[in-house]
């Protein structure tokens, strides 16, 4: 069966071709979603080809073959991929069905479905492109909390030609800029050079200053020991039951980091990996050139949640910061205090593939009453990605229209 004329689609056909048991067929109903006034399903969603359609019969289904014919015009689209997508605008939850069979030729995607629900037509490549991007997990509990990080900065002899400039000491310098010394935050960070072995060039301290002239001390000479520069670097941070001195307070919660960069291969044990596992330490690894250890590097960040960084060549390394302060430091900053952080409110991507911009700067952006962080939730799909679950719309302030 087809949709009657009200509900026709410029450019999808949906129909039914069976339904099991048969008899339920008269009573059902295919509604086309108008993407123009969809709250959930409006046309600039990923990939979305024509309407999607609500199925409905009067009694349950067992089970139903349920079609999309499309328009030709759409073969023209690159690398085009149609897929029937299930939508379950309650749960926030949207994907394509099992086992589909496509007929370009015919222009007829079909696909069987156990119950009725709300579908759409869409082309998988486009959908796709909107979920390629990984959004980092947040943790709520880490919200403005202090930053303890420690700079590994590598001095061996190699540095002299891959970074003439010392451009790994202007980019630590960038990211002291973004600490903060506010009235109940106290951001701390520690400098460690190293080579065949390592120097602590500054113990913790929150001043940023000091911690900047002790960037300048970074030379290169030598060998490369990752192993020496980490457990020196680890050494910083206090395992919090044991040896934690009661004049620090905000140590337990806080964001303990630890920032190394490297041109070279050098000797490493996983035991530093399990060691900054238990003291909460996140590793973020930055590769410079080729001859270091690219899967190496990658799997310590991976490990200790943090992310993995690569520059081709000195001047990369700026940009690359830019992407750790964004990833490391935006995450644990609510600069609104509306709950959820700076590096998460320019990225709310949503279950349909849309994504929006809040302002990190106002903890209402929809002046309704409610914090962005109250009408907005993280969550983490079947794939575990993350996304996020609208409770209202945090950029309207009537999200259902009423
Ligand atoms: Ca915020
Ligand atoms: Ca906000
Ligand atoms: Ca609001």
């Amino acid at each position: 069966m087809e949709v009657t004329e009200k509900e026709k689609d410029p450019f999808v056909t949906p129909y039914l071709e069976v339904v099991l048991p048969a008899g339920i067929s008269d009573t059902v109903e295919i509604k086309r979603d108008d993407p123009e006034n969809s709250v959930w399903v409006p046309e600039d969603v990923p990939g979305l080809l024509g309407a999607a359609y609500d199925f409905s019969a009067e009694e349950e289904i067992k089970e139903a073959e349920i079609a999309f014919k499309f328009d030709r015009k759409f073969l023209d689209n690159e690398n085009f991929n149609p897929q029937i997508y299930y939508i379950d605008t309650e749960k926030q939850e949207m994907y394509p069905l099992e086992d589909q069979e496509v007929d370009l030729d015919n222009c007829v995607v079909k696909a069987r479905t156990a119950h009725f629900s709300k579908y759409a037509l869409i082309d998988t490549y486009l959908w796709d492109q909107a979920w390629k991007d990984d959004i980092i997990a947040g943790e709520q509990d880490k919200l403005n909390a202090r930053i303890d990080v420690a700079f590994v900065l590598d001095e061996s002899g190699s540095m002299a030609s891959n970074d003439r400039r010392n451009v790994r000491v202007q980019v630590s310098k960038n990211f002291i800029d973004i600490l903060r010394n506010e009235e109940k935050v106290h951001d701390r960070g520690a400098v460690i050079g190293f080579a065949s072995s390592a120097r602590l060039l500054s113990p913790f301290t929150n001043d940023h200053e000091a911690l900047k002239k002790a960037l300048d001390n970074i030379r290169a000479s030598g060998g490369t020991s990752l192993s020496s520069g980490i457990s020196l670097a680890l050494g910083q941070f206090p395992l919090p039951s044991v040896d934690l001195p009661d004049t620090d307070d905000n140590y337990e919660t806080s964001m303990k980091i630890i920032v190394m960069l490297t041109d070279g291969a050098g000797s490493y044990s996983d035991t530093y990996t399990q060691n900054a596992i238990e003291k909460g330490v996140k590793i973020y690894t930055v590769g410079l050139g080729s001859s270091y250890d690219r899967t190496l590097l990658q799997k310590i960040a991976e490990q200790t949640g943090a992310q993995s960084y690569h520059a081709e060549n000195a001047d990369d390394l700026i940009g690359e910061f830019e992407k750790l302060m964004r990833e490391s430091v935006d995450i644990v900053t609510d600069s609104d205090g509306d709950g959820l952080s700076d590096y998460h409110e320019e990225r709310i991507r949503l279950f349909n593939g849309l994504t929006i911009q809040l302002d990190p700067n106002d903890p209402d952006c929809d002046g309704d009453g409610l914090k962005d962080g109250e009408e907005i939730v993280q969550a983490t799909d079947m794939w575990g990605r993350v996304f996020f679950r609208m409770k209202s719309h945090p950029n309207m302030t009537d999200s259902d229209g009423d």
